[in-house]
């Protein structure tokens, strides 16, 4: 009797004893599906990709938010599609930021916390100002270091940075296209550090690469320095590279800290390829040899389809092409399942789980997806049930009807036929969109577009100007406080 109580607590303390797995999301800002060797790829080099890819899963059909940087990035951070999510499109805030989450919104950062877990965003944030209560330091993340301002984060030789919410300033840089600090460089150093400092407790990393969205900067060519290429071209291979090498250095220290066999990666892009296929950058990669039909800010598969992959040794089954769709708002579910955690009040999904999936099973059954994206002068809006794909390019446009599985480059508009189709996607964009003043169904009010002109403008104002914010300190000085 005394043997069992002793195995029995043997037993409970080993299950206690193992520690909750890590989350690693790694979202690079536009690169497309075709950037990459293992989807493809044969001028741009991503050793490091492909071999999570071969170690890991590779997805066909892993869904975007929806097609540019905030509300995609939204809807992974709230676990909610687009026509639910409180970020909806790119609305630019001035003098700095984007329009804010709510207080009231549960984030991945909130319920990471509340399992107790550390949490850090590097990169670009884009979800509301340290002012706000969109603030990543107000939405569960201990660590915050980037640029918190998508208008900012058009440069990559920015004047400064943020550590948390104090600015560094990067003497050198004019915040145009010249300078001293490579603004990767020091998001890489910080990112590499939080990592070692807090790799040993249960961890979940949201890692914003900004690379490689436009402007196409870089410090080093290098190994296509001597490509008889244009200087974009050279550019934006080498920054699809840097996420590569980058993504190699974070996979290694994982490998250092023993913990690459309880952490879980996600690798993916937040919208399609910025690019047209007969665009300079296009037409010498390729990156539409998938197929498929559009590009970011689109609503066809080539805007919503990104590269992903997932990779987590002994758990994610290795070299695994799996067709099966899912959506980035299946992340949150997917966390709550894999950590065990019972989420704070307040938390609502419209994704589901994909533990089993990860683990080689299949794609979860569902009703459908849902996409909509809110521009300055426009608003399109997708859905897909099945292998049905409904789209509304833009305003006042006619909803096309499409057959994914004969025709998933989306040529061939099925409406007229299948008017039974086109009401099913009605009702669906019904049901889906969720009322919200600051989303109108018909386009953005007049303030809300003088708005977002004021905030490009001040952006615009302190390129010029080489603007630093009151208070930042030295690079040295953010190392030592770290
Ligand atoms: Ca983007």
């Amino acid at each position: 009797m005394r043997m069992l109580a002793l195995a029995l607590l043997i037993l409970a303390s080993g299950i206690a004893a193992a520690a909750p797995p890590n989350f690693i999301f790694i979202l690079s800002d536009d690169v497309a599906q075709g950037d990459l060797g293992c989807y493809g790829q044969e001028l741009i080099q991503t050793p490091r990709l492909d071999e999570l890819a071969a170690q890991g899963t590779r997805y066909l059909q892993g869904y975007c938010g929806t097609t540019v940087c905030a509300p995609s990035r939204a809807s992974f951070m709230t676990g909610l599609h687009a026509g639910h999510c409180p970020i909806r499109g790119n609305f630019e805030v001035p003098p700095e930021g984007q329009l804010p989450l709510p207080a009231e919104t549960v984030t991945l950062g909130e319920v990471a916390k509340s399992a107790g877990y550390a949490t850090g965003v590097f990169g670009k944030w884009g979800m509301g100002f340290f002012d706000t209560t969109g603030s990543p330091l107000k939405q569960g993340f201990d660590r915050f270091f980037g640029y918190n301002c998508q208008r900012h984060a058009h440069s990559y030789f920015p004047t400064y940075l943020y550590a948390d919410d104090q600015p560094v300033a990067l003497p050198g840089n004019n915040g145009r296209n010249v300078g001293e600090t490579y603004a990767q460089d020091l998001i890489q150093e910080d990112m590499i550090h939080w990592l070692k400092a807090n790799g040993k407790k249960p961890f979940f990393l949201f890692y914003a690469i900004t690379l490689p969205h436009g402007r196409h900067e870089i410090d080093d060519f290098g190994i296509y320095k001597d490509k008889p290429w244009t200087d974009t071209q050279k550019a934006y291979a080498a920054q699809v590279t840097r996420v590569d090498s980058d993504v190699g250095e974070l996979v290694d220290t994982l490998r250092e800290l023993g913990v690459d066999r309880n952490t879980l990666i996600v690798f993916s892009g937040d919208n399609g390829s910025s690019f047209a296929p007969d665009s300079e950058i296009g037409k010498l990669f390729k990156q539409t040899r998938n197929g498929l039909r559009g590009f970011k800010r689109g609503m066809y598969e080539g805007a919503l389809r990104q590269a992903a992959l997932a990779w987590w040794p002994g758990t994610v089954p290795a070299g695994r092409v799996a067709e099966g769709p899912w959506a980035f708002w299946d992340l949150m579910p997917t966390f709550v399942e894999f950590s065990g955690v019972t989420p704070p009040e307040g938390y609502r999904t419209d994704g589901h789980s994909l533990v089993s999936f990860l683990e080689g099973g299949e794609a979860p059954d569902r009703e459908y997806f849902y996409w909509e994206l809110h521009e300055s002068r426009n608003f399109g809006r997708a859905a897909r049930w099945g292998d049905w794909k409904a789209v509304m390019p833009g305003l006042g446009k006619p909803i096309e009807i499409y057959d994914l599985a004969k025709d998933s480059g989306e040529s061939k508009n099925l409406a007229s036929e299948r008017t039974d189709l086109v009401e099913r996607a009605g009702a669906i964009f019904k049901e889906s969109h969720e009322r919200d003043p600051n989303w109108l169904l018909d386009g953005r009010s007049e303030e809300q577009v003088r708005v977002n002109n004021e905030a490009w403008k001040i952006k615009r104002q302190r390129d010029k100007e080489g603007w630093v914010p009151p208070g930042a300190i030295s690079i040295e000085e953010m190392r030592k406080r770290r």
